[in-house]
């Protein structure tokens, strides 16, 4: 991308209206600062709504609470940015943002960040997409002072149609060239969009996100990410999305630090792309329901369907992470896994097996797909094949598995576990979670996805290295499991602690790949 010195563009449509305006002095989370609370000092009160903020949203609304709507943020762009030259005209974004009860401070901080960091040439309008709220906030109130906000308007679902559904109903009502989404508890910083809309104004079928930067759940501090600490987005054989770090032969594509990264798969919730584009591609399967899979469907459908999918360095949106969703889901957990089988059947053509193969292939009733099967054919897409030799090479790897299941323990009869921290524990073998499934490779190493098991004073889970001396295992027919380069057996301990050990002939070291046949039709 051209590089040239130009003096900064007035990157403000909101200096005359007072609800927009900078707050002066101090103030909590000035800048991006954390908010460090007390609560053992707090009245019986205060007590309450901080744990019930907890409950509600599974981040801390009380805090987020206390911090202005406007709170200024540090420009977190890399210097190069401000020196960049956009073209004079672009296209108008949309920017929607759907939401099902949502804290105020979050959803409103989210709308005030946009309209205070967009040029009003660049946005179009937001919209904000209510699926079916309970929250007395998100009604009358809500439209009395979005009123008071230029160019925001609300609709709302008429039942709850999860998030999936809820864009397509901002998809619809848009009239920005460009649409914009937004989860609702964002936070965008100086001159957003330019860097999105110039990408998409180069090539209309390029679809791009923001550097996703990270809103503590707790203390709602900034977290910015630059330069190699940029992670692209990967997928799991279980069909989550993950962050990867960026391999050398990608970081050799990249020339400056403003040049867009390319990305196998995003995130999901922050991206632009034309409107047009996003018709064409067909949007998302309708048939997903509440939450998941539409990521990774985007993803693989703009790959594969002629599009490019790219991070953009100078474009940096904050994004509160939680640990678990704190709204319901009307169909319950298992929605996640027919959205995803949703997905493998219709895009990921033989590679579904591997997927499959992790459900130790139940399926149960998945509903119609033929409609998307179709949308596919007729854009002549590439094969999945194609996009993993070209777009994400690094999953290969799954053509050198030698079996995958989960790897029980002779003695315990018990399956060892990677528990989400990384530690490893023992677990119940029946337990269908994809944490529970190993792959032996051909070269020596057992992985969950990009990460291996690796032995050195302890054993733990790593991302894979390549690094044969502590990656490297040997399974042999007695069911012993080899750490190659220190010679020593896996073991269970009578704790129930994975260890290394000689190796002896005692059932805590024989271990099995439980294998997952894929049942016969009948
Ligand atoms: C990530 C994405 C999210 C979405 C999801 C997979 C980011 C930062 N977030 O999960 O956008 O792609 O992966 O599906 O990339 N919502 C509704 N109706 C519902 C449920 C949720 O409108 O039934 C809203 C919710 O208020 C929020 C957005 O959808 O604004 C995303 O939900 P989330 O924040 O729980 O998802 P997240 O960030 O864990
Ligand atoms: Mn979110």
């Amino acid at each position: 991308m051209k590089v040239l010195k130009q003096k900064r563009i007035d990157s403000t449509n909101v200096t005359k209206n007072p609800l927009l305006l900078e707050i002066q002095g101090d103030y909590p989370g000035k800048y991006g600062g954390p908010v460090n609370i007390n609560v053992a000092s707090m009245t019986e009160e205060q007590k309450k709504q901080y744990y019930l903020g907890w409950q509600n949203n599974r981040f801390n609304q009380f805090v987020s609470d206390l911090i202005p709507l406007n709170r200024k943020l540090d420009d977190v762009r890399e210097p190069e940015c401000r020196n960049v030259v956009y073209r004079e005209i672009l296209p108008r974004s949309s920017v929607i943002i759907c939401f099902h009860n949502e804290a105020w401070s979050t959803l409103l901080r989210t709308v005030h960040s946009v309209l205070r960091n967009t040029p009003s040439k660049y946005l179009e309008e937001i919209i904000l997409v209510d699926d079916f709220s309970s929250f007395p906030h998100l009604k009358e109130p809500l439209e009395n002072y979005v009123k008071k906000l230029p160019n925001v308007r609300i609709i709302r679902s008429q039942k709850r149609e999860g998030l999936i559904r809820a864009r397509l109903l901002g998809h619809r009502e848009a009239k920005g060239e460009v649409l914009t989404y937004l989860d609702s508890h964002c936070e965008c910083t100086e001159d957003w969009l330019r860097p999105m809309l110039q990408r998409i104004a180069e090539n209309p079928m390029a679809v791009v996100t923001p550097v996703i930067d990270r809103v503590d759940e707790t203390t709602f501090k900034y977290w910015t990410f630059s330069g190699p600490a940029i992670n692209i987005g990967v997928f799991q054989w279980d069909l989550t999305f993950n962050w990867g770090p960026v391999h050398r032969e990608r970081r050799k594509a990249i020339e400056s630090p403003v040049d867009p990264i390319k990305s196998p798969t995003m995130a999901g919730g922050l991206f632009s792309i034309r409107k047009d584009t996003f018709s064409k591609l067909g949007t998302y399967d309708p048939g997903f329901e509440t939450w998941g899979s539409e990521n990774l469907e985007i993803s693989f459908k703009i790959w594969m369907c002629g599009g490019t999918l790219e991070i953009m360095p100078c474009s940096h949106v904050g994004h509160v992470f939680r640990g678990s969703s704190p709204y319901s889901w009307p169909k319950g957990m298992s929605e996640l896994r027919t959205n995803g089988i949703r997905l493998a059947e219709v895009w990921l053509d033989e590679y579904k097996e591997e997927y499959y193969k992790r459900l130790g292939y139940v399926l149960g009733d998945y509903g119609d797909v033929s409609e998307r099967k179709k949308l596919k054919k007729d854009l002549n897409c590439h094969s999945f094949d194609w996009y993993l030799h070209n777009i994400y090479p690094e999953a290969l790897w799954v053509k050198n598995v030698v079996i995958v299941g989960p790897l029980m323990n002779k003695l315990s009869g018990t399956c060892f576990y990677i528990q989400p921290d990384d530690t490893l524990a023992m677990a119940s073998c029946s337990m269908r979670e994809p944490l529970l499934y190993y792959a032996l490779t051909k070269t020596g190493e057992i992985r969950i996805d990009m990460r291996c098991l690796a032995a050195y004073d302890k054993i733990i889970v790593i991302t894979c290295s390549g690094n044969r001396g502590i990656e490297e295992w040997t399974v042999h027919q007695t069911g012993h499991i080899l750490h190659l380069s220190s010679n020593r057996c896996l073991d269970l301990n009578q704790d129930g602690k994975v260890i290394l050990n000689k190796c002896i002939n005692t059932p805590s070291q024989m271990w099995s790949f439980l294998r997952l046949e894929k049942p016969q039709k009948k």
